[in-house]
Protein backbone atom coordinates (compact mmCIF):
# COMPACT_ATOMS: atom_id res chain seq x y z
CA UNK A 1 0.00 0.00 0.00
CA UNK A 2 3.02 2.29 0.81
CA UNK A 3 4.59 1.44 -2.39
CA UNK A 4 1.48 2.44 -4.06
CA UNK A 5 1.37 5.90 -2.40
CA UNK A 6 5.15 6.02 -3.49
CA UNK A 7 5.24 5.02 -6.96
CA UNK A 8 1.91 7.57 -7.58
CA UNK A 9 3.96 10.71 -6.27
CA UNK A 10 6.92 9.93 -7.67
CA UNK A 11 4.89 9.26 -11.44
CA UNK A 12 2.72 12.72 -10.92
CA UNK A 13 5.91 14.46 -9.73
CA UNK A 14 7.95 13.33 -13.24
CA UNK A 15 4.51 14.31 -15.09
CA UNK A 16 4.33 17.98 -13.99
CA UNK A 17 8.51 18.89 -13.17
CA UNK A 18 10.43 16.54 -15.38
CA UNK A 19 12.82 15.80 -12.85
CA UNK A 20 13.42 13.00 -10.63
CA UNK A 21 12.33 13.68 -7.17
CA UNK A 22 13.92 12.49 -3.41
CA UNK A 23 10.89 10.38 -2.23
CA UNK A 24 10.15 10.55 1.76
CA UNK A 25 7.67 8.35 3.64
CA UNK A 26 6.12 10.11 6.65
CA UNK A 27 3.98 7.89 8.80
CA UNK A 28 0.81 8.19 10.87
CA UNK A 29 0.65 7.04 14.89
CA UNK A 30 -1.07 5.26 17.25
CA UNK A 31 -1.29 5.78 20.76
CA UNK A 32 -1.87 3.50 23.12
CA UNK A 33 -2.73 5.01 26.58
CA UNK A 34 -1.40 8.83 27.02
CA UNK A 35 -4.10 11.08 25.93
CA UNK A 36 -4.12 14.99 26.24
CA UNK A 37 -0.27 14.33 28.53
CA UNK A 38 1.54 15.53 25.97
CA UNK A 39 1.24 19.50 26.76
CA UNK A 40 1.23 18.74 30.40
CA UNK A 41 5.01 17.88 29.93
CA UNK A 42 3.72 13.92 30.94
CA UNK A 43 3.92 11.00 29.32
CA UNK A 44 2.54 9.04 26.29
CA UNK A 45 2.89 5.91 24.69
CA UNK A 46 2.54 5.85 20.85
CA UNK A 47 3.73 4.10 17.73
CA UNK A 48 4.38 4.98 14.47
CA UNK A 49 2.22 2.76 11.89
CA UNK A 50 1.95 1.85 8.21
CA UNK A 51 -0.28 4.55 6.50
CA UNK A 52 1.24 7.93 5.85
CA UNK A 53 1.90 10.53 3.19
CA UNK A 54 4.53 9.81 0.73
CA UNK A 55 6.18 13.08 -0.43
CA UNK A 56 8.26 13.70 -4.03
CA UNK A 57 10.61 17.24 -3.60
CA UNK A 58 13.08 18.60 -5.84
CA UNK A 59 14.55 22.03 -5.81
CA UNK A 60 12.34 24.39 -8.39
CA UNK A 61 14.49 27.35 -10.33
CA UNK A 62 11.43 28.61 -11.77
CA UNK A 63 11.48 31.23 -9.27
CA UNK A 64 8.44 29.81 -8.01
CA UNK A 65 7.08 27.05 -5.55
CA UNK A 66 4.83 24.49 -5.80
CA UNK A 67 3.02 22.46 -4.14
CA UNK A 68 0.31 19.36 -5.39
CA UNK A 69 -2.35 17.81 -3.08
CA UNK A 70 -2.51 14.66 -5.06
CA UNK A 71 -5.79 13.53 -2.72
CA UNK A 72 -7.42 16.99 -3.01
CA UNK A 73 -6.66 17.12 -6.39
CA UNK A 74 -5.45 20.81 -5.29
CA UNK A 75 -2.49 22.80 -6.51
CA UNK A 76 -0.68 25.91 -4.97
CA UNK A 77 1.53 28.02 -6.02
CA UNK A 78 3.99 30.27 -3.45
CA UNK A 79 6.56 33.04 -2.87
CA UNK A 80 8.94 32.36 0.08
CA UNK A 81 10.03 35.61 1.08
CA UNK A 82 5.77 36.91 1.21
CA UNK A 83 4.58 33.41 3.29
CA UNK A 84 1.72 34.20 5.68
CA UNK A 85 -0.90 31.60 6.74
CA UNK A 86 -4.02 31.18 4.53
CA UNK A 87 -7.73 30.68 5.57
CA UNK A 88 -8.03 28.61 8.86
CA UNK A 89 -8.73 24.80 7.80
CA UNK A 90 -6.56 24.94 4.46
CA UNK A 91 -3.85 22.40 3.71
CA UNK A 92 -1.19 24.28 2.91
CA UNK A 93 -0.93 25.62 6.04
CA UNK A 94 1.37 22.69 6.76
CA UNK A 95 3.68 23.19 4.09
CA UNK A 96 3.79 27.11 4.90
CA UNK A 97 4.02 26.80 8.46
CA UNK A 98 7.02 24.42 8.04
CA UNK A 99 8.36 26.94 5.83
CA UNK A 100 8.54 29.91 7.78
CA UNK A 101 9.69 28.28 10.80
CA UNK A 102 12.63 26.75 9.03
CA UNK A 103 13.40 30.26 8.14
CA UNK A 104 12.52 31.36 11.77
CA UNK A 105 16.03 29.86 12.77
CA UNK A 106 18.00 31.60 9.98
CA UNK A 107 18.14 28.76 7.94
CA UNK A 108 18.02 29.26 4.32
CA UNK A 109 16.36 27.45 1.52
CA UNK A 110 15.48 27.74 -2.07
CA UNK A 111 12.42 27.25 -3.96
CA UNK A 112 11.16 24.00 -4.27
CA UNK A 113 7.82 21.32 -5.62
CA UNK A 114 6.58 18.84 -3.86
CA UNK A 115 3.53 16.56 -4.49
CA UNK A 116 2.22 14.50 -1.39
CA UNK A 117 -0.33 11.86 -1.16
CA UNK A 118 -1.59 9.99 2.06
CA UNK A 119 -3.75 7.57 3.25
CA UNK A 120 -4.87 8.30 6.08
CA UNK A 121 -8.41 9.29 6.48
CA UNK A 122 -8.72 12.95 7.59
CA UNK A 123 -9.70 13.31 11.10
CA UNK A 124 -9.33 9.91 11.92
CA UNK A 125 -6.99 10.72 14.87
CA UNK A 126 -4.23 9.53 13.43
CA UNK A 127 -2.02 12.20 12.79
CA UNK A 128 -1.84 13.34 9.22
CA UNK A 129 -0.99 16.35 10.07
CA UNK A 130 2.48 15.74 11.88
CA UNK A 131 2.94 13.30 8.98
CA UNK A 132 2.45 15.84 6.47
CA UNK A 133 4.40 18.72 8.63
CA UNK A 134 7.33 15.71 8.94
CA UNK A 135 7.59 15.08 5.47
CA UNK A 136 7.69 18.49 4.55
CA UNK A 137 10.90 19.47 6.75
CA UNK A 138 12.25 16.22 6.63
CA UNK A 139 12.47 16.49 2.73
CA UNK A 140 13.94 20.53 2.49
CA UNK A 141 16.43 19.44 5.46
CA UNK A 142 17.65 17.15 2.97
CA UNK A 143 17.13 18.92 -0.23
CA UNK A 144 19.17 21.95 1.16
CA UNK A 145 21.30 20.31 3.37
CA UNK A 146 20.18 22.63 6.60
CA UNK A 147 21.85 19.98 8.93
CA UNK A 148 18.73 19.90 11.49
CA UNK A 149 18.70 16.87 13.87
CA UNK A 150 15.41 14.90 14.14
CA UNK A 151 14.37 16.80 17.02
CA UNK A 152 14.69 20.19 15.19
CA UNK A 153 12.81 19.01 13.07
CA UNK A 154 9.96 17.99 15.18
CA UNK A 155 9.97 21.01 17.07
CA UNK A 156 9.44 22.85 13.94
CA UNK A 157 6.90 20.65 12.89
CA UNK A 158 4.89 21.32 15.83
CA UNK A 159 5.89 25.16 15.86
CA UNK A 160 4.13 25.43 12.56
CA UNK A 161 1.17 23.64 14.07
CA UNK A 162 0.63 25.80 16.42
CA UNK A 163 1.32 29.58 14.37
CA UNK A 164 -0.03 28.52 11.11
CA UNK A 165 -2.34 25.67 11.35
CA UNK A 166 -3.76 27.04 15.06
CA UNK A 167 -3.33 24.48 17.16
CA UNK A 168 -1.11 24.62 20.08
CA UNK A 169 -0.64 20.79 20.17
CA UNK A 170 2.08 18.93 22.01
CA UNK A 171 4.74 16.57 20.78
CA UNK A 172 3.79 13.47 20.46
CA UNK A 173 2.33 13.01 17.11
CA UNK A 174 5.61 14.31 15.20
CA UNK A 175 7.61 12.42 17.87
CA UNK A 176 5.87 9.63 16.99
CA UNK A 177 5.79 10.44 13.32
CA UNK A 178 9.44 10.94 13.02
CA UNK A 179 11.16 8.18 15.82
CA UNK A 180 9.09 5.69 15.01
CA UNK A 181 10.15 2.04 15.31
CA UNK A 182 9.06 -1.13 13.30
CA UNK A 183 7.55 -3.00 15.92
CA UNK A 184 7.96 -0.81 18.56
CA UNK A 185 6.05 0.96 20.65
CA UNK A 186 7.37 4.51 22.23
CA UNK A 187 7.34 5.21 25.84
CA UNK A 188 7.79 8.68 25.47
CA UNK A 189 9.03 11.81 28.46
CA UNK A 190 7.47 14.63 26.64
CA UNK A 191 9.63 17.15 28.97
CA UNK A 192 12.24 15.59 28.19
CA UNK A 193 11.39 14.30 24.71
CA UNK A 194 13.66 11.21 25.03
CA UNK A 195 11.65 7.83 24.55
CA UNK A 196 12.24 4.14 25.40
CA UNK A 197 10.95 1.71 23.01
CA UNK A 198 8.40 -0.97 23.97
CA UNK A 199 8.33 -4.30 21.14
CA UNK A 200 5.40 -4.79 20.92
CA UNK A 201 3.83 -8.56 20.73
CA UNK A 202 0.87 -9.09 22.53
CA UNK A 203 0.52 -12.82 21.71
CA UNK A 204 -2.97 -13.88 20.97
CA UNK A 205 -3.79 -10.48 21.11
CA UNK A 206 -3.76 -7.00 18.29
CA UNK A 207 -4.45 -3.67 18.26
CA UNK A 208 -7.02 -2.81 16.23
CA UNK A 209 -8.98 0.37 15.50
CA UNK A 210 -12.31 1.43 14.45
CA UNK A 211 -12.44 5.30 12.57
CA UNK A 212 -16.18 6.53 13.85
CA UNK A 213 -15.94 8.49 10.62
CA UNK A 214 -16.85 11.73 12.13
CA UNK A 215 -14.94 14.64 13.16
CA UNK A 216 -16.81 17.57 15.33
CA UNK A 217 -15.59 21.13 14.00
CA UNK A 218 -15.29 22.52 17.56
CA UNK A 219 -12.47 20.27 17.83
CA UNK A 220 -9.66 22.53 17.63
CA UNK A 221 -10.94 25.50 19.63
CA UNK A 222 -11.76 22.84 22.29
CA UNK A 223 -8.15 21.28 22.47
CA UNK A 224 -6.59 24.83 22.68
CA UNK A 225 -9.06 25.54 25.83
CA UNK A 226 -8.51 22.03 27.11
CA UNK A 227 -4.71 23.03 26.75
CA UNK A 228 -5.29 27.17 28.41
CA UNK A 229 -6.93 25.65 31.22
CA UNK A 230 -4.32 23.06 32.30
CA UNK A 231 -1.54 25.58 32.32
CA UNK A 232 -4.07 27.84 34.29
CA UNK A 233 -4.28 25.47 37.07
CA UNK A 234 -0.12 24.55 36.95
CA UNK A 235 -0.05 28.50 37.51
CA UNK A 236 -2.15 28.37 40.54
CA UNK A 237 -0.12 25.53 41.84
CA UNK A 238 3.09 27.66 41.23
CA UNK A 239 4.28 24.28 39.16
CA UNK A 240 5.87 24.04 35.37
CA UNK A 241 3.30 21.89 34.36
CA UNK A 242 0.92 19.32 35.76
CA UNK A 243 2.99 16.59 35.26
CA UNK A 244 4.19 17.61 38.92
CA UNK A 245 1.20 17.51 40.52
CA UNK A 246 -0.14 15.05 42.06
CA UNK A 247 -3.64 14.71 43.40
CA UNK A 248 -3.26 15.95 47.09
CA UNK A 249 -2.05 19.41 45.47
CA UNK A 250 -4.89 19.51 42.81
CA UNK A 251 -7.14 19.63 46.18
CA UNK A 252 -5.58 22.34 47.87
CA UNK A 253 -6.50 24.83 44.62
CA UNK A 254 -10.41 22.74 43.95
CA UNK A 255 -11.84 25.94 45.56
CA UNK A 256 -10.42 28.29 43.24
CA UNK A 257 -11.06 26.71 39.98
CA UNK A 258 -14.35 25.96 38.29
CA UNK A 259 -15.48 22.19 39.19
CA UNK A 260 -14.74 21.47 35.20
CA UNK A 261 -11.55 22.68 35.30
CA UNK A 262 -10.64 20.72 38.73
CA UNK A 263 -12.10 17.46 37.08
CA UNK A 264 -9.92 18.38 34.18
CA UNK A 265 -6.64 18.53 35.48
CA UNK A 266 -7.64 15.60 37.97
CA UNK A 267 -7.65 13.31 34.46
CA UNK A 268 -4.31 14.42 33.32
CA UNK A 269 -2.59 13.57 36.45
CA UNK A 270 -4.11 10.53 36.88
CA UNK A 271 -3.73 9.71 33.20
CA UNK A 272 -0.19 10.30 33.14
CA UNK A 273 -0.13 7.22 36.27
CA UNK A 274 -2.07 5.04 33.52
CA UNK A 275 0.47 5.62 31.49
CA UNK A 276 3.37 4.84 33.85
CA UNK A 277 1.42 1.81 34.84
CA UNK A 278 0.66 0.57 31.18
CA UNK A 279 4.51 0.83 30.62
CA UNK A 280 5.03 -1.81 33.12
CA UNK A 281 1.89 -3.78 32.25
CA UNK A 282 3.40 -3.96 28.46
CA UNK A 283 6.76 -5.05 30.33
CA UNK A 284 5.31 -8.16 31.96
CA UNK A 285 2.72 -9.05 29.36
CA UNK A 286 0.17 -8.49 31.80
CA UNK A 287 -2.35 -7.46 29.18
CA UNK A 288 -5.42 -7.85 31.20
CA UNK A 289 -3.80 -4.87 33.36
CA UNK A 290 -2.98 -3.18 30.31
CA UNK A 291 -6.98 -3.58 29.05
CA UNK A 292 -8.00 -1.77 32.35
CA UNK A 293 -5.78 0.58 31.89
CA UNK A 294 -7.31 1.62 28.64
CA UNK A 295 -10.84 1.65 29.41
CA UNK A 296 -9.92 3.71 32.38
CA UNK A 297 -8.58 6.31 29.74
CA UNK A 298 -11.30 6.44 28.02
CA UNK A 299 -13.66 6.79 31.17
CA UNK A 300 -11.62 9.89 32.30
CA UNK A 301 -11.62 11.36 28.45
CA UNK A 302 -15.43 10.80 28.33
CA UNK A 303 -16.47 12.02 31.34
CA UNK A 304 -13.57 14.46 33.03
CA UNK A 305 -11.77 15.98 29.89
CA UNK A 306 -14.54 16.08 28.14
CA UNK A 307 -13.34 15.30 24.35
CA UNK A 308 -15.40 12.18 23.98
CA UNK A 309 -18.09 12.15 21.81
CA UNK A 310 -21.74 9.78 21.14
CA UNK A 311 -19.93 7.71 18.64
CA UNK A 312 -16.72 6.89 20.62
CA UNK A 313 -18.74 6.16 24.04
CA UNK A 314 -20.63 3.72 21.86
CA UNK A 315 -17.77 1.49 20.26
CA UNK A 316 -16.38 1.70 23.40
CA UNK A 317 -19.47 0.38 25.41
CA UNK A 318 -19.22 -2.24 22.06
CA UNK A 319 -16.26 -3.53 23.13
CA UNK A 320 -17.03 -3.62 26.57
CA UNK A 321 -19.96 -6.04 25.92
CA UNK A 322 -17.26 -8.58 24.14
CA UNK A 323 -15.26 -10.62 26.56
CA UNK A 324 -12.31 -11.04 24.29
CA UNK A 325 -11.82 -7.15 23.95
CA UNK A 326 -9.63 -6.39 27.02
CA UNK A 327 -9.40 -2.97 26.59
CA UNK A 328 -10.78 0.34 24.47
CA UNK A 329 -10.81 3.78 24.45
CA UNK A 330 -11.06 7.01 22.08
CA UNK A 331 -7.65 7.93 20.74
CA UNK A 332 -6.07 11.27 19.50
CA UNK A 333 -7.48 14.42 19.93
CA UNK A 334 -10.91 13.51 20.34
CA UNK A 335 -14.28 14.87 19.44
CA UNK A 336 -14.43 11.99 16.97
CA UNK A 337 -11.60 9.81 14.71
CA UNK A 338 -10.94 6.13 16.12
CA UNK A 339 -11.04 4.20 19.17
CA UNK A 340 -8.05 1.64 19.66
CA UNK A 341 -8.93 -1.60 20.93
CA UNK A 342 -6.65 -4.37 22.67
CA UNK A 343 -8.17 -7.70 21.26
CA UNK A 344 -7.97 -11.70 21.10
CA UNK A 345 -6.60 -12.10 17.46
CA UNK A 346 -8.72 -15.00 16.44
CA UNK A 347 -12.00 -12.93 17.75
CA UNK A 348 -10.94 -9.29 15.88
CA UNK A 349 -12.71 -9.83 12.78
CA UNK A 350 -15.95 -10.81 14.48
CA UNK A 351 -15.61 -8.45 17.06
CA UNK A 352 -15.27 -6.03 14.09
CA UNK A 353 -18.61 -7.44 12.03
CA UNK A 354 -20.57 -6.94 14.96
CA UNK A 355 -19.26 -3.77 16.46
CA UNK A 356 -19.73 -2.64 12.64
CA UNK A 357 -23.31 -3.90 12.41
CA UNK A 358 -24.94 -2.28 15.58
CA UNK A 359 -22.64 1.35 14.54
CA UNK A 360 -25.05 1.50 11.35
CA UNK A 361 -27.74 0.77 13.48
CA UNK A 362 -27.39 3.18 15.81
CA UNK A 363 -26.25 6.02 14.04
CA UNK A 364 -27.01 5.14 9.95
CA UNK A 365 -23.49 5.36 8.51
CA UNK A 366 -20.70 3.00 8.71
CA UNK A 367 -17.46 2.91 10.48
CA UNK A 368 -14.29 1.72 9.28
CA UNK A 369 -11.45 -1.23 10.73
CA UNK A 370 -8.16 -1.36 10.41
CA UNK A 371 -5.61 -3.54 11.24
CA UNK A 372 -2.24 -1.58 11.84
CA UNK A 373 1.47 -2.84 11.68
CA UNK A 374 3.56 -0.69 13.81
CA UNK A 375 6.50 0.72 11.73
CA UNK A 376 9.70 3.00 11.17
CA UNK A 377 9.20 6.71 11.43
CA UNK A 378 10.05 9.73 8.62
CA UNK A 379 12.53 8.12 6.20
CA UNK A 380 13.91 8.94 3.08
CA UNK A 381 12.84 6.49 0.08
CA UNK A 382 15.87 4.79 -1.80
C1 LIG B 1 -3.55 15.68 19.22
C2 LIG B 1 -2.31 16.52 19.47
F1 LIG B 1 -1.72 16.89 18.30
C3 LIG B 1 -1.30 15.80 20.36
O1 LIG B 1 -0.23 16.67 20.67
C4 LIG B 1 -1.96 15.27 21.63
O2 LIG B 1 -2.19 16.29 22.55
C5 LIG B 1 -3.25 14.52 21.29
O3 LIG B 1 -4.11 15.28 20.47
C6 LIG B 1 -4.02 14.15 22.54
O4 LIG B 1 -3.28 13.27 23.30
O5 LIG B 1 -3.24 14.54 18.45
Amino acid sequence: MTNTLIKEVKTAFLKEFKTAPLLIFSPGRINIIGEHTDYNDGFVFPAAVNKGIAAAIEKSDTGQSTAIALDLDSTIEFNLDTLKPSKEGSWENYVFGVVAEIQNRNKTIGNFNIVFKGNIPGGAGMSSSAALENSVVFGLNELFQLGLSKEDMILISQKAEHNYVGVKCGIMDQYASMFGKKDYALHLDCRTIKSKPYKIDFKDHQLMLINTNVKHSLSDSAYNDRRSACEAISELLNIKALRDATEADLETVKDKVSLENYQKALYVIQENKRTIKAAKAIKNNDLETLGALIYQSHEGLSSQYKVSCDELDFLVAQAKQNKHVLGARMMGGGFGGCTINLVAKNEAEAFAETASKAYKKQFDKDCSVYFIELSDGTHLIK
